[in-house]
């Protein structure tokens, strides 16, 4: 069975683009691949957390992936600070990266074009420890959304070049970028992806939302004065992003069938159709939240996914550190 593995970074509530791009293929994928899906806490704390906020992000974190779908007999889920090797091997790849390749990576010269001040080191080579995340574990593919690609492109490079420097140490992983859904955009403005670091709150539809809150953004979402429901993300990038999102929750219906069902029939329609989509969702996804939230599963999944993920990290790491010349012991 080939290996997969990918990691959430909560640093605020889920949302429908973390469902859709990322959540919602682990589910599908559980059942074909040898799946690894951690929460990356070290991650979340590249940028100013409040600590009791960082804590129910996290629990909630767990709790929607089991209420997604998410089986803990099947995939094995865990937080990464549960298992040190990550932060271990993530330093050593930071040594292993060079300046140039962190200066090129978009999600940091983004946040330093924006003019935000205060950026940390954690930040700047957080690359790095995403690499070590998923050498770690070997997987064959990790599946991430359109803008962890060029991160998962850095895992590679960082791999072929400890490989020939040291023999070989790691599996070269392929990222896999869904065809559909890998770039849900934002409801108040469709020319940025739904993120929760959205500031007006109306672009972003979080899981845990209410129905009432999902079906007014859904229904005060930016459109356009063409009238058609018509897929076009050039210059219908509103009514694109509404179509994509429908089609994502209803199996990946095909835009053309979308286009057919509400050919004739305005965007109110269209919208309500959306908003029953997203709500339907909502509902079935808060249902199981709330009673997971509750009970013992938390805990116990991933306590027993540390504990599975440990064993395969402690033997990377050796052999790693084994093969650079740092260790002294025989183990
Ligand atoms: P932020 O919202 O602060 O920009 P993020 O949501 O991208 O951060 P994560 O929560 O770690 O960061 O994302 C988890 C997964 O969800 C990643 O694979 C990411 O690519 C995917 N994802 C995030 N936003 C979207 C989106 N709008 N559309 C599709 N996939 C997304
Ligand atoms: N950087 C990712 C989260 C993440 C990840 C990983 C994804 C951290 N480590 C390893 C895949 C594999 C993000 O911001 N979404």
């Amino acid at each position: 069975m080939k290996r997969m593995l990918s990691g959430i970074k909560p640093t605020g509530q889920l949302h429908l683009g973390n469902y859709i791009g990322a959540l919602r293929h682990f589910v599908d994928y559980q059942d074909e691949y040898e799946m690894f899906a951690f929460i990356a806490n070290l991650h979340c704390i590249t940028v100013p957390q409040d600590p009791a906020e960082l804590q129910k992000n996290l629990k909630d974190c767990v709790a929607l992936y089991l209420a997604c779908g998410l089986d803990p007999s099947k995939a094995t889920i865990f937080l990464q600070t549960d298992v040190p090797q990550h932060a271990q091997l993530g330093y050593i790849m930071c040594c292993h990266t060079y300046m140039g390749e962190l200066n090129r990576m978009t999600q940091f010269k983004d946040k330093q074009a924006h003019g935000e001040t205060n950026l940390s080191g954690g930040l700047y080579t957080y690359p790095s420890l995403m690499a070590a995340d998923i050498l770690l574990y070997d997987p064959d593919y990790v599946p991430v959304g359109d803008d962890q690609k060029q991160h998962v492109e850095l895992t590679r490079d960082l791999a072929i070049r400890m490989n020939n420097r040291y023999g070989d140490l790691f599996r070269v992983p392929e990222p896999l970028v869904a065809k559909t859904g890998a770039r849900i955009m934002s409801l108040s403005n469709p020319e940025k992806k739904m993120s929760k670091s959205d500031e007006t709150n109306k672009g972003c539809i979080y899981l845990l939302d209410s129905e009432k809150v999902a079906r007014k953004k859904v229904m005060s979402a930016v459109t356009d004065s063409l009238g058609r429901v018509h897929f076009d993300p050039v210059n219908q990038p509103g009514i694109s992003n509404l179509m994509q999102i429908l089609s994502s929750l209803q199996d990946d219906r095909s835009m053309a069938d979308i286009e057919q069902e509400f050919e004739g029939k305005g965007y109110g329609d269209f919208k309500r159709a959306v908003a029953d989509a997203v709500c339907g969702k909502l509902n079935e996804i808060q249902t199981r939240y709330n009673e997971i939230i509750s009970s013992g599963l938390i805990e116990t999944t991933l306590d027993d996914g540390a504990a599975k993920a440990r064993k395969i990290a402690a033997v990377k790491l050796e052999k790693v550190q084994r093969a650079i010349g740092m260790e002294i012991i025989e183990k």
